[in-house]
């Protein structure tokens, strides 16, 4: 059973749309979806966060619809937890415990494994009584009331020697990350945010032609994953798909991933993708530039890339052009994965980003060597022409591979300049 308790000031489609995202989470988590409830909520109550009438409504629904769990889309304190639970008789968790419930079971390197593990146990923590008195419940039978006093301490004691444990390991694991990212200097490297679905992965594996997982359900992804992508032109750079974010994503697992997203920091291009064909894709966008911002991560260059573009109309392509240049300056790309014709936008705005970090030369080439003139002119870009008498001096910037391949023909010279 779902409840949703947004603000007043959150309209009603919104909040519609909120609680059929939290519904697509329950999916994602295995579960299913047997009613839903919603109230506007100013000033949470302290016992039941929606309202006491609300409240024997929602139990009264649970019994009839034989639920065995309430999912509330906001966070509940851990005493209105517990309240709820005794009222309602049935295990009541919040949106940020769905979520790390989801991360749990789907993370598969070691490395996400840790990640999750240190952010369930500090959501954990404060909630350690209700937790045991929910599991003394479930073994049923007197004497198994509840641990006393000192098994809650001793539990307390052992969690804090676990997150302390967790912490280490994970910083030994980002610090050979470090050096691993050290080995790939020199090549131009972006990295793909955005929020959960909207086809980064769908991208990276469009983009790359290597196989990568993709699936409609929210956090396919969870750890990174870098693949080198030809970007046509002589051109390849190394892009990063990353896990995907989420309206009110628990704190600590932000802080826990913070390691993870340490790729994108270091990329030399955000690809903020969004998913164009969502009602509110807008909400989303917003969403992930929060997160963007706690996470620090403030990487100069960045590229809006708006995918999905095969699921609109050519008037809401055109509108939606319209209204992004009006509200972000930042540039912007219309793609779609499943369209590589309409990826060639992408890929072009990315040889253009490399094109501006190639070495700056000047290539003198005897002027009866057409090819190796049109060579430059194709592969590079030509800032100034000079026509000396038996040679031609081309000031551009040009690929290293390129540059290579035109130093081994005859009278060409190639001169670095500042
Ligand atoms: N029609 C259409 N569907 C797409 C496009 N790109 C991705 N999809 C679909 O959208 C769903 C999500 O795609 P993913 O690539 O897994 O999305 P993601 O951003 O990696 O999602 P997370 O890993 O969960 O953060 C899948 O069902 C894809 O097939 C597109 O351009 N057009
Ligand atoms: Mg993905």
């Amino acid at each position: 059973m779902l409840v949703g308790a947004p603000s007043r000031s959150v309209s009603r489609d919104l909040a519609e749309e909120h609680l059929s995202e939290l519904g697509r989470l329950t999916d994602t988590a295995g579960g299913r979806v047997v009613g839903a409830l919603m109230q506007k909520v100013d000033s949470p109550h302290p016992r039941f966060y929606v309202g006491e009438g609300k409240a024997q409504e929602l139990a009264a629904l649970v019994e009839d619809r034989e639920a065995n769990l309430v999912i509330f889309d906001e966070e509940l304190s851990p005493a209105q937890g517990k309240s709820l639970e005794e009222l309602l008789g049935v295990r009541v968790m919040d949106r940020s415990e769905l979520i790390l419930d989801i991360f749990a079971t789907r993370a598969r390197s070691r490395e996400a494994r840790m990640q999750v593990e240190l952010a369930q146990l500090q959501y954990l923590l404060p909630r350690l009584r209700r937790m045991w008195s929910h599991l003394s419940r479930i073994r049923g039978g007197i004497g198994l009331r509840g641990p006393g006093e000192t098994q809650l301490e001793t539990d307390r004691r052992l969690i804090g020697h676990r997150i302390g444990d967790l912490r280490r390991k994970l910083e030994d694991v980002a610090r050979a990350r470090a050096v691993q990212r050290k080995s790939r200097e020199g090549s131009y490297r972006a990295a793909l945010v955005g929020y959960t679905n909207a086809g980064k992965s769908s991208l990276l594996r469009a983009l790359s032609g290597s196989e990568l997982f993709v699936e409609d359900r929210l956090f396919a992804t969870l750890d990174s994953a870098t693949r080198s992508v030809d970007l046509g032109a002589g051109y390849e750079i190394l892009v990063t798909d990353t896990v995907g974010f989420i309206r009110k994503l628990p704190h600590h697992l932000v802080a826990s991933f913070r390691s993870t997203l340490e790729e994108a920091r270091e990329a030399d291009v955000l690809l903020h993708v969004i998913d164009a064909s969502h009602p509110d894709w807008e909400e989303q966008y917003e969403v992930v530039l929060e997160v963007l911002s706690d996470l620090d991560l403030t990487v100069r260059d960045k590229i809006l890339v708006f995918n999905k573009m095969d699921r609109l109309t050519s008037d809401e392509v055109e509108s939606m052009r319209a209204r992004v240049r009006a509200f972000d300056p930042t540039p912007a790309v219309f793609v779609s994965a499943l369209d590589q014709g309409a990826l060639e936008a992408l890929r072009a705005t990315l040889r253009a980003r490399v094109r501006a970090r190639l070495p700056r030369v000047v290539v003198r080439i005897p002027s009866s060597d057409g090819e190796a003139i049109a060579t430059v002119y194709r592969e590079g870009e030509v800032v100034e022409r000079l026509d000396e008498e038996l040679k031609v001096a081309l000031t551009a910037r040009v690929p290293v591979g390129v540059l290579g391949r035109l130093s081994g023909r005859a009278g060409v010279v190639v001169e670095e300049v500042a």
